[in-house]
């Protein structure tokens, strides 16, 4: 008798989704999401452009290519492409100061004294990836566009964050509908770069591993309401900590305005609050500090029904798999 093993994933017969186990697993996590990818989408700056098209597929190939313990391929990047980092970096470096947390600007700053962090150069991610790994143990791994929530989270359990290597296009330098360089390199690495956020990025990619579809639904609009849209308060000011906010000039400002509603965060709330991912949030979460919100996230995953629980082994980077009793 033929067995689709695949279903069987324990021998108590309970089902769960396949999720990687250790490190080099990750090279099977690259399932994309095409809601924004230029070839498709007509909305997209470089829909229109085969010379952009082609450029972005060449360098998403880098991605497609890439194994575990290969060090990132460098991409020379084009005088147009650069001209587009320079007009996003030094619009929003001017920001920083009155509108990114302590945090972000204390890794800004090594970030441009060791890791070629300047208006005139886009940084390669493999110098990045090594930069992080001596500070928090994070690395980077490339990837083609947005990947599916569940391997994006999955690699965050491993502290490997899937960063997209290609840039925006260059007819709409402050914007861009999908993840791009600008957004990664800008918006996500400076935090990575600190060891609380490190750990909360951690528990939320573990919490991940092998769980229900509304569970990864939860964990990745709450990943959007913290990593991405998150704000916090420092000093008695609030300050922004969210990727999608320090990559993106406009909602920065709006988010610091007394335009939108602002609510201490709360996981359970953030967890199923609708977002937008076409214009600005009509909502952020506030939080006291990233200890207190990796506190009530702790809390909040306890909450979450899975068959079994999953350990994280420093030492070879990988998940024991422990079943409940
Ligand atoms: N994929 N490449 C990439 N970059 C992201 O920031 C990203 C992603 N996929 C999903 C995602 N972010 C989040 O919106 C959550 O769904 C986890
Ligand atoms: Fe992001």
């Amino acid at each position: 008798i033929k067995r689709n093993t695949e279903d069987v994933k324990t021998t108590k017969e309970v089902k769960f989704h396949w999720f990687p186990k250790k490190i080099a697993d990750l090279d099977k996590c690259h399932h994309l999401v095409t809601k924004f990818d230029p070839d498709l989408d007509q909305d997209h700056p470089g829909f229109t452009d085969p010379v952009y098209r082609q450029r972005r597929k060449m360098i998403g190939d880098i991605a497609f290519r890439y194994r575990h313990w290969e060090p990132i391929p460098r991409v020379e990047y084009t005088e147009e492409e650069i001209g587009t980092w320079r007009e996003v970096y030094s619009t929003l470096r001017d920001l920083y100061v009155s509108h990114a947390c302590t945090e972000y600007l204390e890794a800004f700053r090594l970030l441009e004294r060791h890791c070629g962090y300047s208006p005139d150069n886009i940084p390669q991610l493999e110098d990045v990836s090594r930069f992080l790994k001596e500070r928090t143990g994070f690395t980077l791994r490339p990837v083609a566009g947005l990947l599916s929530a569940r391997d994006f989270l999955a690699s965050l359990a491993f502290r490997v964050f899937q960063c997209t290597q290609y840039i925006r296009h260059a007819s709409s330098p402050m914007h861009s509908p999908e993840p791009d360089c600008v957004h990664e390199l800008l918006g996500h690495v400076p935090m990575l770069a600190n060891r609380t956020f490190a750990q909360f990025s951690q528990n939320l990619g573990l919490a991940s591993l092998g769980a229900s579809e509304e569970d990864i639904e939860k964990l990745s609009t709450l990943y959007w309401f913290t990593v991405e849209y998150g704000l916090c308060k420092q000093n008695g000011e609030v300050r922004a900590y969210g990727a999608g906010l320090l990559s993106s000039y406009g909602e920065l400002v709006h988010s610091l305005s007394d335009e939108p509603e602002t609510r201490e965060f709360d996981p359970e709330a953030a967890a199923v609050q609708p977002y937008q991912d076409q214009t600005y949030q009509p909502v952020y979460f506030i939080s006291e500090s990233f200890s207190d919100a990796k506190e009530k996230f702790r809390t909040y995953v306890a909450g979450i029904k899975r068959p079994f629980s999953v350990r994280f082994d420093p030492y070879t980077s990988s998940v024991e798999v422990l079943d409940n009793p």
